[in-house]
């Protein structure tokens, strides 16, 4: 295949992407050189003394490693300077991030999950980083922006897309024109170049991905959406393999080139308080866009991902995400369930 780099595919694409003026390309480029940094240092992490916890815990209490650290600041340290940002956010991070006076801003709002599956770092499983790309709300925003200029559907996406480390270090993303492609780092010439043009997700696949320890967690709903893919006479035609990861990036990425399901429902730890952990904004929201253009679908059980109204920076949802048929399923049952 002719070599073609990640800016040169935009370009040829320009044309049907409006947006994408030199600014969006500044930006991707500096997403990229991002990722090409936070590559070499996991892909080195057993080597060098950065494995481990750096003691800290972020805004979720959860521990946060050196590597989760380093790749939040390589990002936030470049595109504070590339004067395309109005602002940014982070899960590493609780608050808006600025763009610090006197460096030069733009009106595109980024927002990421700088190193996610970062527990599994220790067992060489592939983890990634995570962004999703919006313009603030209106034209002028102040110097201090607010939420409110920023937050928005999924919809209004710009575009969104994750990088994999992994045997090899993908980077897979989408635009408003719609299309999912898949460039894999050379790391020989220090460029992403198309490798997976076009992606398209199966309309139904072979695999269901949740984690069932949580089974007792879960509401009767969920069980019966589970039970439906143990059981090869459903109505679904087929047997279906179990496979868990425990790294979003790699599950999803699984699912978008083999098919099937990805599901982190509610549960019910707090009777109280059901929850979905991964989150909205810079999990859900991303994945589902890239999903729904390689020909997907994601809910967070009932409603579309891209469609949930986010309230804050940090919220959670349930995810049911993948091919058509199988996310239809879950939702059928759970709008059974709940006409009942
Ligand atoms: P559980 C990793 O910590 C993560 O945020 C996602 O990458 C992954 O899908 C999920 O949590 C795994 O969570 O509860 O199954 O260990």
């Amino acid at each position: 295949m002719r070599q073609v780099t990640v800016i040169e595919h935009l370009l040829l694409h320009q044309k049907q992407v409006p947006m994408a003026t030199g600014r969006f390309t500044r930006l991707l480029n500096e997403l990229i050189l991002s990722a090409k940094i936070i590559s070499r240092e996991v892909n080195k992490a057993g080597l060098v003394d950065i494995l481990g916890y750096t003691g800290d815990k972020n805004i979720h209490g959860e521990q946060v490693t050196r590597l989760d650290e380093y790749a939040h600041r390589v990002i936030v340290h470049r595109m504070q300077r590339a004067g395309v940002l109005c602002a940014m956010a982070s899960e590493e991070h609780a608050d808006l991030i600025q763009i610090p006076h006197g460096l030069p801003v733009g009106d595109y709002f980024l927002v990421f999950d700088p190193l996610d599956g970062s527990s599994n770092i220790e067992a060489n499983v592939n983890i990634g980083t995570i962004f999703s790309i919006y313009r603030a709300k209106k034209e002028r925003v102040g110097p201090e922006v607010e939420l409110s200029d920023v937050l928005q559907k999924g919809i209004e996406q710009v575009a969104a897309g994750y990088f994999i480390y992994g045997p090899s270090t993908m980077m897979v993303y989408t635009t408003k024109d719609g299309g999912v492609h898949g460039f894999t780092l050379d790391p020989t010439v220090g460029e992403f170049l198309l490798s997976h043009p076009d992606i398209r997700i199966p309309e139904q696949g072979k695999i269901y991905s949740v984690n069932e320890a949580y089974w007792n967690y879960w509401d009767g709903a969920t069980q019966k959406v589970v039970s439906t893919f143990k059981d090869p006479n459903s109505d679904l035609g087929r047997l279906y393999s179990l496979r868990y990861i425990g790294s979003l990036v790699a599950d999803f990425h699984r699912t978008l080139l083999y098919g099937g399901i990805f599901m982190y429902p509610a549960d019910y730890r707090d009777p109280k308080k059901p929850r979905g952990k991964l989150r909205l904004l810079y999990e859900a929201a991303p994945l589902a866009m890239v999903v729904e253009h390689a020909g997907g679908m994601a809910t967070d059980g009932l409603n579309r991902i891209l469609e949930i109204e986010p309230q804050e920076l940090h919220q959670r949802t349930p995810l049911f995400i993948g091919s058509k048929k199988e996310v239809e399923k879950a939702r059928e049952i759970y709008k059974e369930s709940k006409s009942e």
